[in-house]
């Protein structure tokens, strides 16, 4: 056999270890001499079929063995322990050994591009090149979805192909727009009509940039590149909301970071509020995002008139908002909201014939405490807004200093075949910073077992990364079956697929995966991926 043949099979050897340790139900301690004597075989055989970076890896792992001394390893620690050994076998297994030095880290701030197209390969290819730039790209083909994911993800650039059979392309850029005059994301315009007359009327509906087909992909990926800039540098320079004219996230850290330093000179405390509406997406869904926007709109109108002029109002996020109250305490500031609370519920909206009103819940901090930082002082307001929110919403709740509260959990379920490629999920996952969601982590092997375990009727929300394709029941059927059941509003679906399985690519989007990667991923890539995804959508 040639050498290649051996350092196949002596991969296959490290998958079966792998599975047998982390994936079957076996037991949930290694005795550590099958660790040694598995590492031990490793780094002989490595050697001699030329393996360099396995045969150091297994001989830098077995002295750290011997240093650690263990009798036995529970799961979650030797998984830990062998995590570069199953990320090698990975890059091995779907990488040329060429290719490798391509796996760069990349910045877990990637700008995100949204892309809406409704020609698959189009949209395959253009995603590919963006994400070769090392951005990171939702696409979508239904307007429908489209739109509302605009709403959830605020991505830094829009990239719309206007050519849809069906829909009227204009109309997408015409619904952003209404709201995007607003908040300025670049939008660039791809169209098969590169005429006066189509461009003239992308650019008066909004359009920053115009591309006609057939797209020169070198010349595209500047052109958004520039666009992005443009985004990073507005975003640099802004301090208020466009869309209600408060001050805006970045401002608010900048803020909170001179009162620390403030208190800390001067004593003086302050309380901040963190605010958000309740219900908010049911406005969106039954009355459109425009009428959403003149909620928003309103409520921080309505901010600003009910309180203190030396209160200080920001924007957080989509619909939460801060408030910093100086020279505040608890008591005094939980009253103010309160009041605000209770008048702003009875105001009320009428829109398209109908009546409604609206409410928020939130959750107040008083910060006395000047080594908390500006990020610590609003998980404190946070973890009191969801005592607020799970107490029944519409109220007030005071953070209590020494009461641990229960953080809001996420449950992610990798679904794949692949041994390796479940470990490496699962650890990447764990080192994901979600600060203030906690994750419930499980991996299942394919789509049965994922049902039978009954997750789905978990109360809270669902993170799924699905294989496309897998032996017992495929990653489509899965997401079919997923979304056919009564708790899929809350699940979002990352799909993983090959490469050129074009037609699984477009049956996942039109089933409703809210992304995809194709295989092979770049771990690093992959986990700045996730953990921005699930920064944005939860
Ligand atoms: P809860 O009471 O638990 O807070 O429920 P909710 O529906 O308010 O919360 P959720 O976080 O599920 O939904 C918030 C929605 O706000 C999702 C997003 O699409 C929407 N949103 C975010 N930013 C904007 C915006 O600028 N305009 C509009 N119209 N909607 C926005
Ligand atoms: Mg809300």
């Amino acid at each position: 056999m040639t050498n290649e043949k051996y350092q196949v099979l002596l991969f296959e050897k490290i998958k079966t270890q792998i599975f047998k340790w982390f994936d079957t139900n076996n037991s949930e301690v290694i005795r550590n001499e099958d660790v040694y004597s598995f590492l031990h075989s490793l780094k002989g055989t490595s050697g001699t079929i030329q393996l360099g970076g396995l045969y150091h890896l297994s001989s830098r792992l077995l002295d750290q063995l011997e240093v650690k001394g263990k009798e036995q390893w529970r799961k979650c620690e030797l998984r830990e322990f062998l995590f570069e050994l199953v990320s090698l076998s990975y890059q091995y297994e779907h990488f040329k050994e060429t290719d490798l030095k391509k796996v760069e880290p990349s910045d877990i701030e990637l700008p995100l591009v949204q892309m809406i197209c409704e020609d698959v390969s189009m949209l395959i290819l253009l995603k590919e090149a963006m994400e070769e730039n090392g951005w990171m790209v939702m696409a979508s083909s239904d307007p429908e979805k489209a739109l509302s994911l605009y709403y959830d993800l605020q991505p830094d650039c829009l990239v719309i192909d206007i050519d849809f059979t069906e829909a009227d392309g204009f109309q997408i850029l015409e619904k952003i727009q209404q709201h995007n005059h607003k908040q300025f994301v670049p939008k660039v315009i791809l169209s098969n009509e590169n005429n006066r007359h189509t461009r003239i009327r992308a650019y008066e509906m909004g359009a920053d940039d115009f591309i006609g087909k057939p797209i020169d992909i070198e010349e595209f990926s500047v052109r958004i590149k520039r666009q992005l800039e443009r985004k990073h540098i507005f975003d640099q320079s802004v301090l208020i909301d466009e869309l209600t004219k408060v001050y805006n996230r970045r401002f608010l850290f900048d803020t909170l970071e001179r009162y620390l330093k403030d208190l800390e000179r001067t004593n003086s405390v302050f309380s901040i509020a963190l605010l958000d509406l309740d219900y908010f997406k049911n406005i969106n869904d039954s009355y459109g995002h425009l009428i959403g926007d003149k909620v928003l709109e309103a409520f921080a109108d309505f901010l600003k008139a009910k309180l203190r002029g030396s209160d200080i109002v920001f924007r957080y996020g989509g619909e939460e908002f801060v408030i910093l109250l100086p020279r505040t305490n608890s008591q005094e500031a939980i009253d103010v909201i309160d009041r605000v609370l209770q008048e702003f519920k009875t105001i009320q909206f009428h829109e398209q014939g109908k009546t409604f009103n609206v409410s928020f819940s939130a959750g107040v901090f008083m910060v006395d405490n000047p080594a908390l930082g500006s990020q610590d002082t609003l998980k404190m307001a946070d973890h009191a807004l969801y005592e607020a929110k799970e107490k029944g919403r519409s109220r007030v709740h005071g953070a209590n200093v020494s009461e641990q509260s229960a953080n809001n959990i996420l449950h992610v379920s990798v679904i794949d075949d692949d041994a390796i490629i479940r470990t490496l999920l699962v650890r990447v996952l764990q080192t994901i910073d979600t600060e203030k969601i906690e994750l419930d982590i499980k991996a299942f092997e394919n789509g049965e077992k994922f049902f039978e375990s009954e997750r789905l009727t978990d109360k809270g929300k669902h993170f799924l990364i699905l294989d496309g394709v897998m032996p017992v029941m495929d990653g489509i059927e899965v997401l079919d079956k997923v979304k056919n059941t009564a708790q899929s509003r809350g699940v979002h679906v990352l799909m993983l697929t090959g490469r050129k399985s074009e037609y699984d690519i477009a049956r996942a989007l039109k089933l409703g995966a809210d992304d995809y990667v194709t295989k092979p991923f770049s771990i690093t890539e992959l986990q700045a991926r996730i953990q921005r995804l699930i920064k944005r959508m939860f």
